[in-house]
């Protein structure tokens, strides 16, 4: 890290979701925002956030805008308060104004927590006149928002937990500083697209991930087996990455989805994001593969199901999402890159 220029800067940085493979669902420290086992994800180059920092002296408070409305009082505290992390590291106390955007194909529900805390992270860092590594930038992102920590690579990421049976191969003393983001480079990369069916219907929102994955951990008696299965699954995923299996690699990418689950679900009481058309979706996935078609379903805490395929079978599996009754749009998405600085100025 090193100081790269006076304030006030204004910069902007853009970043892509990801959706995991191989879940993170439960914390060890909520207040560090620590997570409980690693997870494993494919950084999108569909889904993007667009975000703006400028550090102004002139102002008295922080000011975030959203997809161009200004943010609700709990989004603006909860980014106020990890601008601290970066305002204290940077050994300033300047208030920042922030802008994000989402370039999400209409409002479809999906997450966008990854892309913008890891578009923030980068912006803000640099707005602030640091610039950190991409190891920084993950644990950095990672105490905005978990998923945002894996956000910060592009491809195939690994997040390392930093538990003892999940350490990094460099692990260092502070837990802090051994849960971060490692890029997987793998040929599998260009070969993987991820088929996103939007579940609509005008669904009631859910309960949020944040809140979610906690009361699972505290009331859901499949909560210790399934850390036991992420601690089986990461190893077995990386290993089908690193030999390029992609069939090895769907199955597992589909079995861990349902345990996530099915542990979610036995949460006491129940926590369930499916819709009636997330199973119909699964029964096609189900015959895209009995019809010989590289096809895999993975849920997060929605309704909507990402089908993990190969460039060759995605224009057919987005086929069969598309006539899946209940799914009201369909994209593909390839592999996107890592989170990237697009403009970075002297503020005016
Ligand atoms: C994931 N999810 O691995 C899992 C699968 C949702 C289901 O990461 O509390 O918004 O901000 O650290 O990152 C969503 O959790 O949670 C998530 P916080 P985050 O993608």
């Amino acid at each position: 890290m090193s100081p790269s220029s006076p304030l006030p800067r204004a910069v902007t940085a853009r970043a892509h979701a990801n959706i995991a493979l191989v879940k993170y669902w439960g914390k060890r420290d909520a207040a560090r925002n620590l997570p409980a086992a690693g997870s494993l994800s494919l950084t999108l180059d569909a889904l993007t956030t667009v975000t703006h920092v400028a550090f102004d002296p002139a102002l008295p408070a922080d000011t975030m805008s959203l997809d161009g409305r200004p943010a609700g009082a709990g989004e603006l505290g909860r980014t106020s308060a990890w601008l601290d992390l970066v305002r204290a590291r940077a050994g300033i106390a300047t208030r920042a104004r922030v802008d994000s955007t989402n370039h999400f194909p209409t409002a479809s529900g999906l997450a966008s927590s990854a892309s913008g805390y890891a578009a923030l992270a980068l912006a803000a860092t640099r707005a602030a006149g640091l610039t950190l590594t991409a190891r920084e930038l993950s644990i950095l992102a990672r105490q905005g928002s978990g998923s945002a920590a894996r956000s910060i690579f592009g491809g195939l990421v690994r997040l390392h937990a930093g538990t003892p049976t999940d350490r990094g191969a460099d692990a260092r003393s502070s837990d802090d500083d051994e849960a971060y983001a490692v890029a997987l480079p793998s040929p599998l990369t260009s070969t993987l697209r991820m088929v996103i069916a939007i579940v609509g219907g005008g669904v009631p929102k859910t309960i949020g991930s944040r809140d979610a994955m906690d009361h699972c951990a505290e009331t859901s008696p499949f909560y210790a087996a399934w850390i036991a299965a992420v601690e089986r699954d990461l190893p077995a995923a990386e290993a089908a990455i690193a030999a390029g299996d992609v069939a090895a690699l769907g199955a597992l990418v589909e079995a861990n989805a349902l345990a996530m689950h099915a542990a979610a679900i036995a949460s006491r009481p129940a926590i369930i994001y499916w819709q009636p058309a997330t199973l119909a979706c699964l029964a096609t996935v189900r015959a895209l593969r009995g019809a010989g078609r590289a096809a895999w379903g993975t849920m997060d805490a929605g309704p909507h199901v990402k089908v993990l395929t190969t460039a060759a079978d995605a224009d057919a599996v987005a086929a069969a999402m598309r006539a899946t009754a209940g799914v009201t749009e369909v994209m593909i998405s390839a592999a996107g890159g890592p989170a990237v600085v697009v403009e970075d100025a002297a503020a005016c």
